[in-house]
């Protein structure tokens, strides 16, 4: 039964209904109960069929034109409350653009980082791998693998920081320089090789200006057929002139390591200087820096690894970092490294 005077009544009451809805969920809920299957004109809907037909345009008209109305009313309203919500949005999340912002302070690499990735990367350049390593290390690698007999001084207690004691194949220690990558390296892998490793090293030094128990080293490992020294000389005077500059020369001085037979230490001339100033602070009138040591690789070691000196020989080279950092940018005392003073690490 189509009840004409509950769909006025149901319209007549629609206009305050929908000013009512204060929000857009009350406005959903007033649009269902206007409108919603158990609404005056839900049912009016449904009632239709049991019509007399003749009635039924009558009514479907009036039905018709009463939901469009509420609708009408209820598309209104909802922009209405939907410019509302637009409103107060734009006002809660209101920004004051003159205010001052805060800025982040954006940190840096510290200079050591940034000496090792410069030099590094030049021998990336050249198409060297790098390769890191444990820093506790097994004796046999910081000494036994590279030709250091058991009775050298530097695996003595007073230099070498031990972590567990033993016989020399299971002593435990902190690696005295980055040697023992290598060996590792080349255990691991056949020739050719050609790699350079960065890293933290450990020796029992009392700290002055110039020494750290834990500083750091960069060493350098070329085997491959026919390496002789001829291939060092030329790959580090280019390393020199890379690092210092062009005008840099290089001269080698004989020198001893187990690892390496014939070696050298490396010195570069003063790149303050030039090699001509007898009151230079940065030579000391020397004309020369020490720069690092290297040699061709003992057939020993290259034995201890597992490859035949008769196929492969190699050159090696190692320097510290610390003292290149420090003649570099005139640092008086290695201790600044390790002070953590913003005022001396922001310069960098
Ligand atoms: C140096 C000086 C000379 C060196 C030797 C090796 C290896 F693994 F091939 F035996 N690595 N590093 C070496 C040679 C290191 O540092 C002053």
């Amino acid at each position: 039964m189509t009840d004409s005077s509950r769909l006025d009544e149901a319209l007549a009451a629609a206009p305050a209904a929908v000013s009512g809805a204060a929000t857009l969920a009350e406005l959903d809920a007033v649009e269902k109960a206007l409108l919603g299957d158990t609404s005056a004109i839900g049912e009016a809907r449904r009632s239709m069929g049991s019509l007399d037909p003749a009635d039924r345009p009558r009514v479907g008209a009036q039905l018709n034109t009463a939901t469009k109305e509420i609708q009408g009313l209820l598309a209104s309203r909802l922009s209405e409350l939907e410019a509302q919500d637009e409103d107060r949005r734009l006002q809660d999340e209101r920004i004051d653009v003159t205010l001052e912002s805060i800025t982040l302070q954006s940190g840096s690499l510290h200079l050591l980082q940034q000496t090792m990735n410069d030099i590094v990367d030049i021998f990336v350049s050249l198409g060297y791998q790098v390769a890191t390593g444990p820093e506790a290390e097994l004796a046999w690698y910081n000494f036994d693998a590279l030709n250091t007999p058991p009775t050298h001084p530097s695996r003595l207690e007073s230099d070498t920081m031990y972590l567990d004691f033993g016989d020399p194949a299971d002593e435990v220690l902190l690696r005295t320089h980055t040697s023992p990558v290598q060996a590792r390296w080349m255990e691991a892998n056949d020739p050719p090789v050609y790699i350079v490793v960065p890293g933290k090293t450990y020796r029992l030094d009392t700290v002055d200006a110039t020494h750290l128990p834990v500083f750091h080293q960069i060493e350098g490992l070329a085997v491959d057929e026919n390496i002789t020294f001829s291939d060092l000389k030329g790959t580090l005077a280019h390393w020199a002139r890379e690092f210092f500059g062009p005008k840099t020369k290089v001269r080698f001085r004989p020198h001893f390591f187990p690892f390496t037979e014939p070696s050298a230490e490396l010195d570069v001339s003063c790149f303050a200087c030039d090699g001509g100033e007898p009151t230079c602070r940065v030579c000391k009138g020397a004309g020369w820096l020490e720069m690092m040591g290297c040699g061709v690789v003992d057939p020993n070691v290259l034995e201890a690894v597992g490859y035949d000196p008769a196929e492969v020989s190699g050159f090696a080279f190692g320097m510290g970092v610390e003292r290149p950092a420090m003649v570099r940018h005139g640092i008086n005392s290695i201790r600044h490294f390790v002070d953590n003073d913003l005022r001396f690490l922001r310069q960098f």
